[in-house]
C-alpha cells in the first residue's frame, strides 16, 4: 500500500479550509494513518524543501511554512502520491484545473495551501520528518474493500 504525505500549509488553516482539504483526500478514498496539527520550526522546514535550498524562493517558502500552524497527514491508499497530486493540482494556481484543490482555492503559488509528495520515496522520507513509527497506524478501514480492488 503505498504512502504520502500532506501537509495543509498556513494560509489553509488560516482561511479554514483545514476540513475541506482533508475531505477531499478522505473522499478520493485515501486512509489517514497519522495526522497532527503543529508548528513547522525553521530546522524542519530547511530539511522538508531541502531540494529548494539556494534557489530565490527559498526564504519565502520557509518563512511562509513556518508563520502558523499547519496539518500534516499521512496517508495510504493505491498510487496515493499520484491520487494526491492530481487532486492538489498544478503548483502554479493560476494552471491548476477547475475541481482541484489548488483550483478551487488558490490563485497564487506563495498561497497555493497544500503540499503533496512528489514520488513514493519522497513520501517516505516525508512522513520520516514529521512523524515516529509509533504515530503512525496503517488501520483495516471497513469500506477498504469498496476502494481498494
Ligand atoms: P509543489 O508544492 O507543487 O510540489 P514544488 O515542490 O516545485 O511544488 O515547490 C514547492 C513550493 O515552493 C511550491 O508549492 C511553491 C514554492 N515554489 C515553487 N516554485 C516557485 C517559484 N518559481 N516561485 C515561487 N515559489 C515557488
Ligand atoms: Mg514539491
Amino acid at each position: 500500500m503505498e504512502r504520502t504525505f500532506i501537509i495543509v500549509k498556513p494560509d489553509a488553516v488560516q482561511r479554514g479550509l483545514t476540513g475541506e482539504i482533508i475531505k477531499r483526500f478522505e473522499q478520493r478514498g485515501l486512509r489517514i494513518i497519522g495526522m497532527k496539527f503543529l508548528r513547522i520550526s525553521q530546522s524542519l522546514a530547511e530539511k522538508h524543501y531541502a531540494v529548494h535550498a539556494g534557489k530565490p524562493f527559498f526564504a519565502g517558502l520557509v518563512n511562509y511554512i513556518t508563520s502558523s500552524p499547519v496539518v500534516v497527514i499521512a496517508f495510504e491508499g493505491t498510487n496515493a502520491v499520484a491520487a494526491a497530486r492530481k487532486t492538489i493540482g498544478a503548483t502554479k494556481p493560476q494552471e491548476s484545473e477547475a475541481g482541484t484543490i489548488r483550483g478551487d482555492f488558490a490563485l497564487e503559488i506563495g498561497r497555493n495551501l497544500v503540499h503533496g509528495s512528489d514520488s513514493v520515496e519522497n513520501g517516505l522520507i516525508e512522513i520520516g520528518n514529521f512523524f515516529t513509527e509509533a504515530e503512525l497506524n496503517s488501520w483495516p478501514r471497513n469500506t477498504d474493500p469498496w476502494i481498494f480492488e
